[in-house]
């Protein structure tokens, strides 16, 4: 089978010209084929398209209509249209040579009246979309199940008061684990979309919590009854739509993953927006999965500072990345994770060359970051600084502290004794800033 190469005729697959590119429509640092440690570059960064921003993002604001109108979304069946959308998707994912996609089940194929009719426009597309991936050699970073859209989900899915709603979730998750097995999906990921609360005065939030566990076993369990080997992936965020969403921070997951016993299931699934929404650097967040070695997959995106919302922008901020990318290869990378670019345009982007300008300078970002980050790493400097830092705690009687052979009464003596008061030692926070400007700037 072969995908008609019919919806963006003007361009072609961007190729790498390097930092000295004449052309905008073209890579400066991302090398598709470039070997790095015996893997290609695209091996390395696993760049992924989210299908909801870039095949279904209209633009449409709460203060206005959808502004981006693609030639292909035209036709009566609204499966036939998912189709076409489809061929014009893994046509994109081609000529940006980005090797995965991730989707939710309502994105790929329309809402039925019934459950078992959404079920069979369902596996229409996913069946396409197994031709598609064959063609193409475009693989499934992760499924997930749309459980915040419909009427039916606003106080909710698994922590919805109706045990109803939570019925009928728990069947769409089973239908979107299978698409995402019979796909190859990689990983699955849980964004607690209304998983929260808007009001305590109406809401049971121990309950909600219990029932939440309970579907994640569910889903932890029907997963192994078909065999599905990937990883599942919870993607914290701390509001929006939701006042307060349970899955807040990478920290608070954790804590909620281990008092329910799932932490052995689970890995995360960060996006950067999220990082900020919820007061954290994106690093931060990366560094906290990484201590309980729960890194999972990226949401590529960044927010904006001055807005306290999910703007999912793609990111071009090379020190915000770069700094990211040290954590994510210190933690020895993302293993079947990926880059997803959770990102969409702005709403006056409206041309298709936009779609590739946005990717273009998301993929070159991380790509720089990436150098950066390896080069920063292979000469140690920061590593050395931080290692010295706490080199108290390596010999002495700061090893007996780290090693749980100290008590209160045993440092007592020794600071009574011979230790006395300990001598300051700077932080040296403006000496190490200047040392990574000057790898981002020379
Ligand atoms: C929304 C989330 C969502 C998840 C997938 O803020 O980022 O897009 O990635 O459900
Ligand atoms: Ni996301
Ligand atoms: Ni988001």
């Amino acid at each position: 089978m072969k995908t008609s190469p019919a919806h963006f005729p003007k361009i072609k697959t961007i190729a790498y010209e390097g930092p000295g590119a004449a052309h905008a429509l073209a890579f400066r640092h991302y090398n598709p084929d470039e070997i790095v440690d015996g893997k290609s570059l695209s091996e390395h960064m696993r760049f992924s398209i989210a299908y909801w921003h870039s095949f279904r993002g209209t633009g449409s604001d709460p203060f206005g209509p959808g502004t981006i109108v693609r030639p292909w979304e035209t036709g009566k069946d609204p499966v036939s249209v998912a189709k076409v959308r489809m061929n014009a998707a893994f046509e994109f994912h081609q000529k940006i040579r980005a090797p995965f996609w991730a989707f939710h089940d309502r994105d790929i194929a329309p809402e039925g009246s019934t459950l078992a009719q959404s079920n069979k426009n369902l596996e229409a597309v996913v069946a396409h979309a197994k031709q598609l991936q064959k063609a193409t050699g475009v693989k499934l970073l992760w499924g997930t199940a749309n459980l915040f859209s419909h009427p039916r989900y606003m106080c909710g899915a698994s922590t919805n008061p109706d045990a109803h709603v939570f019925a009928y979730a728990a069947a769409q998750v089973k239908s979107a684990l299978d698409a995402t097995q019979e796909l190859g999906g990689e990983n699955y990921v849980f964004w607690g979309g209304r998983e929260g609360y808007e009001t305590l005065l109406n809401t049971n939030l121990k309950r909600e919590q219990d029932h939440l566990a309970a579907f994640l076993h569910m889903a932890v369990d029907y997963a192994k009854s078909i065999g599905f080997k990937g990883q599942f992936l919870i993607e914290p965020k701390p509001k929006e739509p939701t006042k307060h969403q349970y899955d807040f921070d990478v920290a608070s997951g954790i804590a909620f993953l281990r008092t329910y016993g799932l932490e052995k299931q689970f890995k995360f699934n960060i996006e950067t927006n999220h990082a900020t929404l919820a007061g954290h650097t994106f690093q931060h967040e990366i560094e906290v999965a990484a201590s309980q070695n729960m890194l999972g997959s990226i949401d590529a995106n960044s927010g904006d500072l001055l807005l306290g919302w999910d703007t999912d922008q793609f990111n071009t901020d090379v020190k915000e990345l770069t700094l990211a990318m040290t954590s994510i290869l210190k933690a020895g990378g993302l293993g079947s994770g990926g880059f997803n670019f959770d990102a969409k345009l702005r709403r006056p982007s409206i041309d298709a060359e936009d779609l590739f300008h946005a990717h273009i300078g998301g993929m070159d970002a991380y790509a720089l970051a990436f150098k950066l980050a390896r080069k920063i790493l292979a000469d140690g400097k920061f590593d050395s600084f931080v290692a010295d830092r706490y080199a108290s705690f390596d010999t002495g009687f700061g090893k007996d502290i780290a090693t749980g052979k100290a008590n209160f009464k045993s440092l007592e003596k020794l600071v009574l004794g011979k230790l006395g008061e300990p001598t300051p030692k700077s932080g040296k926070q403006e000496y190490l800033e200047n040392l990574l400007n000057a790898y981002l700037h020379g």
